[in-house]
């Protein structure tokens, strides 16, 4: 470490923690010498490829293939992903899955295959694997959407994990989307992302990578078809990728190509081949399905580091309430609590909590607390007496406790790969509840521990116990935010069994949608950010997790009063819509920008609160299928390479397009539509896809297109359901679902079914039912009737 580092590492913390500069540079050397300690040393590797196939076994949904240096394993599921793991890898133990592997798919069988390879054949893929190793995946049609080559190990002599890489080839025209949380998404261009969740320590932008939420799971759409394919590891890695390229003229192509490297763990994937909606749906079947937020959390939040006092929180609520905006959950961040200690309350600034909560609650407003996991690791701090009683927290080779730096000084972090200590952890939200919290905001859970030099994060040779398997933070570090999502999400469970938890997270993992969803974490303020914002939530939303939205306006600096209102605009259609800032910051209130912004704001956060109902049907589908709220504009037609390549504007469910302003000084923009007619919903004019069009984007209003036939449900002025349908093409029918549930609890709702087609010259709605059609029973809008 130089001085340079140090300077940076003050700056980070800041001046109220120069204190904190040498802890973190003590931290720093500690996690140094615990690593040099704890890890073993790598001497010389050995390099080793699977060699020739020579025998070959078959086995319920495929069967396994012996090499003279390795064995393969393949499986297709019931669901119609396949898994293959070599070297006697299984598809468990598994953090990503959410309950058992599902069961083997009987039909699927392994037979020989021309030059001495083999195959298995199933309903939506076939698999062909080469008597070298090389595995490819294969549409039924025999077009390949993938060809690994076969894979390389590096094995220190000595022992101890090897390094693996996994090198593969797709189609020239194939795009690559996910790996988790990516600021320079949602097309994954050329470069190498890192598989490391990560505080950047700063608000970050389009260069940064990576960022807290990482997964190696990738969503890769080409022409032939779309595939998913999730290397089920939870060690340091990285992927590389490099787009593919056509021959122009010359027939030539140059395939796209996919190195994924592994420091660790088992070389074990799934692949998921089919439509973008049937890879999601089997994806979720795998991972589990998203879990239903409250209907309050699909509202409106209002966030900020720094509120610093009851008064101050109501005086921005009378603020929402004097200026007519629409609130539904205040954030309180870690200046509530004492001495920044998790499970605690700063009783002089906040010195009635529980009574601020139930006058909030009355209003329709709930209240949502950060959650930290570090913990000060001080005696007669409580949470730390009882973490030290269940011995919760994660120690080192020599079974001292590892301690690093956060918020609250020296922290000691409770190991949630533990059953026991994440069923700790999870009693703990009652002091929470008690408060009258009524959700949960999970933040430097990468994990993250202040370090003036090398990785902010614990040394990779603490102790896990990784449900009992034993290992170390190399294996945890990726699985440690998801872990502690468990941890909260089945505490509250058995805390307030009648209630859906809310929980929303920083870091995670593949699976983290079980639990709850994720932010974009500290984006910079800045246009830049607002575009990483809206990337960060489609990337996740391919990658299973559904549930994601920006600190609107940015974390960290001051946002032109239009920056702040196109950010505003935008978020007001994303599934977590959160107005958040840092201690430092500019504000962050509609009304603190001027009246014309507070005016456009209002309208934003009007139409938010409308189409709730909307929002939760999404909310519902998701959970049933796996479809994020938020989809690309290619999501119903991903061989449309202009589809394919738009990343600037999305679809929300079936029904709307919404086409955000991403750039200054902009009053028109450039659509691209999917087939079908589309309204702008607010001039009601028509147009035809596919194509690009150019539609109005006033300072007022960002653009937003309805689908002919759509049907969709919105809040009327009485507060109740009605349906908003726009008129079919001519000839056409149209329809849409709607699932109604405006509450919090876990009473399965229904799903409605509507059609909407022409009799003459008026539009019908009507419900579909087991016996028949009938009249909704909805106040119907038909609109877009003035284009026929
Ligand atoms: O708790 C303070 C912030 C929080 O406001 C933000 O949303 C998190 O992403 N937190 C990070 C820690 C401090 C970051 C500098």
């Amino acid at each position: 470490m130089d001085g340079r580092d140090l300077v940076r590492s003050m700056k980070r913390v800041g001046p109220a923690g120069a204190g904190r500069g040498l802890r973190t540079v003590r931290a720093a050397w500690r996690r140094r010498r615990a690593d040099a300690a704890g890890l073993p040393v790598r001497g010389p590797e050995r390099a080793r490829v699977p060699g020739l196939v020579q025998e070959v076994e078959p086995g319920p949904g495929g069967g396994t293939l012996r090499f003279s240096r390795s064995e393969l394993s393949i499986r297709v599921a019931v669901n119609g992903a396949v898994f293959w793991g070599w070297d006697g890898a299984e598809p468990e133990p598994s953090y990503a899955l959410a309950g058992r592997c599902p069961e083997p798919d009987p039909r699927a069988v392994l037979e020989p295959d021309k030059d001495g390879g083999w195959r298995v054949v199933a309903e939506r893929v076939t698999v062909v694997v080469s008597r070298h190793g090389a595995v490819e995946v294969c549409t039924p049609g025999g077009v390949v959407l993938r060809r690994d080559l076969p894979p390389r190990w590096w094995e220190p002599q000595g022992g101890g994990p090897a390094r693996w890489m996994q090198r593969s080839e797709v189609a020239a025209d194939a795009r690559f989307f996910g790996l988790g949380g990516r600021a320079s998404g949602p097309r994954l261009r050329d470069g190498t992302y890192r598989l490391w969740n990560t505080d950047p320590g700063h608000a970050f932008d389009r260069e940064d990578d990576p960022l807290y939420l990482t997964m190696p799971v990738q969503l890769v759409v080409a022409d032939a078809g779309t595939h998913l394919v999730f290397h089920d590891t939870s060690w340091d890695g990285s992927v590389a990728l490099r787009e593919g390229e056509e021959g122009a003229g010359s027939g030539h192509d140059r395939a796209g190509g996919c190195e994924v490297r592994m420091d660790g763990g088992p070389l074990r994937c799934w692949v998921i081949v089919g439509t973008p909606a049937r890879v999601l749906l089997a994806w979720a079947s795998l991972t589990g399905a998203p879990a239903l937020p409250p209907a309050w959390a699909l509202g409106h939040h209002h966030a900020r580091w720094g509120f610093g006092s009851e008064q101050e929180v109501r005086r921005i609520v009378a603020g929402y309430h004097e200026h007519g905006l629409p609130l539904d959950a205040v954030h309180l961040d870690i200046d509530h609590y004492d001495e920044h200690q998790v499970f605690t309350v700063d009783e002089d600034r906040f010195p009635k909590l529980s009574v601020l909560a139930e006058e909030l609650r009355r209003d329709g407003i709930r209240l949502v607390s950060i959650i930290d996991p570090a913990v000060r690791a001080t005696p007669g701090n409580a949470v730390y007496d009882s973490g030290v009683a269940e011995d919760a927290f994660v120690r080192d080779a020599s079974g001292r406790l590892v301690e690093g730096v956060v918020w609250p000084g020296e922290a000691v972090f409770p190991d949630f790969t533990h059953a026991r200590v994440r069923k700790w952890w999870g009693s703990l939200y009652a002091e929470r509840l008690a408060q009258g919290f009524a959700g949960f905001w999970h933040d430097m859970n990468e994990p993250t521990s202040f370090a003036a030099f090398g990785e902010s994060t614990l040394p990779r040779s603490a102790r896990h116990s990784l449900e009992g398997r034993g290992g170390d933070h190399r294996e945890a570090h990726n699985v440690y935010g998801l872990c502690m999502a468990r941890a909260a999400y089945e505490g509250l469970l058995e805390l307030v069994a009648d209630q859906r938890p809310f929980v929303f997270s920083r870091s995670g993992w593949a699976g983290l949608q079980r639990y709850g969803g994720t932010w974009s974490g500290d984006v910079a303020t800045g246009w830049p950010g607002l575009r990483a914002s809206l990337s960060l939530v489609m990337g996740l939303g391919l990658c299973g997790v559904p549930y994601s939205g920006p600190d609107v306006g940015g974390f960290d600096g001051s946002p032109s009063p239009e920056l702040y209102l196109r950010w505003f605009q935008l978020g007001a259609y994303l599934p977590l819509f959160r107005t958040h800032a840092s201690l430092r910051a500019g504000r962050r209130e509609p009304w603190e920008f001027g009246p014309e912004v507070l005016e456009h704001a209002r309208v934003a956060l009007v139409e938010r609160r409308r189409l709730l109902p909307y929002f939760m049907t999404l909310a519902h589908l998701a959970r049933r299928t796996g479809a994020p709220y938020v989809r690309p504009v290619w999501w119903g037609a991903p061989g449309n390479r202009a589809l394919r390549d738009c990343e600037d504007a999305f679809l929300l469910g079936d029904c709307l397009l919404v086409a955000p302003v991403l750039g200054p000084g902009v009053d028109r923009r450039a659509v691209q539509l999917p087939r079908g007619r589309w309204y702008d919903t607010a001039t009601g004019r028509a147009y035809e896809g596919p194509g690009q069009v150019l539609v109005d984007a006033p300072l007022s209003r960002i653009p937003v297109l309805a689908r002919a036939g759509a049907v969709m449900p919105v809040r009327g002025d009485d507060g109740a359901v009605e349906l908003e349908v726009w008129a079919p093409v001519r000839g056409r029918t149209g329809g849409g679902l709607v699932v109604r549930d405006a509450g919090d609890g876990w009473a399965e709702p229904e799903i409605e079914r509507y059609v909407a087609r022409w009799e003459g010259s008026r539009v019908v709605v009507e419900q579909e039912g087991e016996d028949g059609v009938r009249v909704p029973s909805h106040p119907v809008r038909v609109r877009g009737l003035g284009e026929r």
